[in-house]
């Protein structure tokens, strides 16, 4: 890989000089959050992978049936633009859309952007053998980071990619401040693809984040030994559990991490020591589940109308391309 495919927009990121500010504030207060960020340093977003490939992991695959049944019909409609990509992991199920981009442009570019800069080298390496003809540049930072990059880096008309359901990891007021942002990044004629997660019953719902093989209870307490090495911490990940429920009231899964017994936590690099309670449970993750039509109103309301909208057969699913 060239030099130039890859831009670290936050220098501090990969070093411990992150100041963790989100760290220390989520967990000084009650009860204690952690931000689902920092699920993903690069063995977190191997255990990522291995979840989208689990048999009770219906999203991933639900997605990536309806972009193969419906890309070439995304790609005629926004014709070739500068396609950017927010929490690409592997880029994956991103590959059905560059395979119709590829169709139809012999020259598009694509910037992957990840805060694991393991998995986003691996695939900007292997998007550039799969895509010769392709400009493909990584970014190695937060959504934040990203969208300020891009606000005032604008080359040409552009097509965001926001897949996955990532945007289920913020509550309503963050979801509303990301689309503020979002759309400072984009210009009128500009595309948004976004792939939301659709309301279902719970038992589907639990099962999904509660599997067999235990990878998402790895996924959770992964976060803690990153925290670990990230910030000097001597987090021990066997007195917590991990606990993942559906808020029927919320449309949310919510996973804790259960603290098993009472001791304390010192993250030195943070200057933080943390007290557990028997008991207690840090929330490291909400997952909302969405109604499409209700979507569609709050993109509207941030003066993105919906173009087109795609579910799969069981409507567990949706995928809404809006346009400025
Ligand atoms: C990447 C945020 C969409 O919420 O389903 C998977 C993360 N957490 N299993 C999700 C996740 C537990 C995933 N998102």
């Amino acid at each position: 890989m060239s030099l130039q495919s890859l831009t670290v927009l936050d220098h501090h990121y990969q070093e411990l000089r992150n100041d963790g500010q989100d760290v220390i504030q989520g967990l000084s207060a009650t009860p204690k959050t952690l931000p689902p960020k920092y699920f993903y340093d690069d063995y977190g977003s191997q255990l990522f992978e291995k979840i989208c490939e689990l048999p009770e992991y219906y999203p991933t695959r639900t997605e990536a049936s309806i972009l193969k049944q419906y890309a070439d019909e995304i790609a005629a409609i926004t014709g070739c633009c500068e396609l950017i990509e927010l929490g690409s992991g592997s880029s994956t199920k991103t590959q059905l859309l560059l395979d119709a981009y590829q169709k139809i442009a012999d020259c598009c570019t694509y910037l992957p952007i990840d805060v694991s800069g393991g998995i986003l080298k691996d695939s900007v390496v292997h998007l550039q053998k799969k895509y010769p003809d392709f400009s493909i540049h990584g970014l190695l930072g937060t959504y934040e980071q990203a969208l300020v990059h891009l606000e005032t880096n604008y080359l040409q008309s552009r097509m965001l990619f926001f897949l996955g359901s990532s945007l289920g990891n913020f509550t309503p007021a963050e979801c509303d401040s990301f689309f503020n942002q979002v759309a400072r990044t984009l210009q009128p004629g500009d595309y948004l693809l976004l792939g939301v997660d659709l309301q279902k019953p719970k038992d589907i719902l639990e099962a999904a984040y509660n599997d067999s093989q235990q990878i998402t209870d790895a996924f959770n307490l992964n976060m803690l030994s990153h925290l670990n090495w990230r910030f000097h911490g001597d987090f021990d990940i066997n007195l917590f559990r991990h606990q993942a429920i559906y808020n029927e009231a919320e449309h949310q899964i919510e996973m804790y991490l259960h603290c098993q017994k009472s001791h304390w936590v010192n993250l030195k690099s943070l200057d933080l020591e943390v007290f557990f309670e028997v008991g207690e449970r840090i929330l490291t993750e909400i997952s909302r589940k969405f109604n499409l039509v209700t979507m569609q109103k709050q993109l509207e309301g941030k003066n993105m109308k919906t173009l087109k909208t795609w579910t799969d057969d069981q409507g567990w699913f949706g995928l809404i391309l809006s346009q400025v």
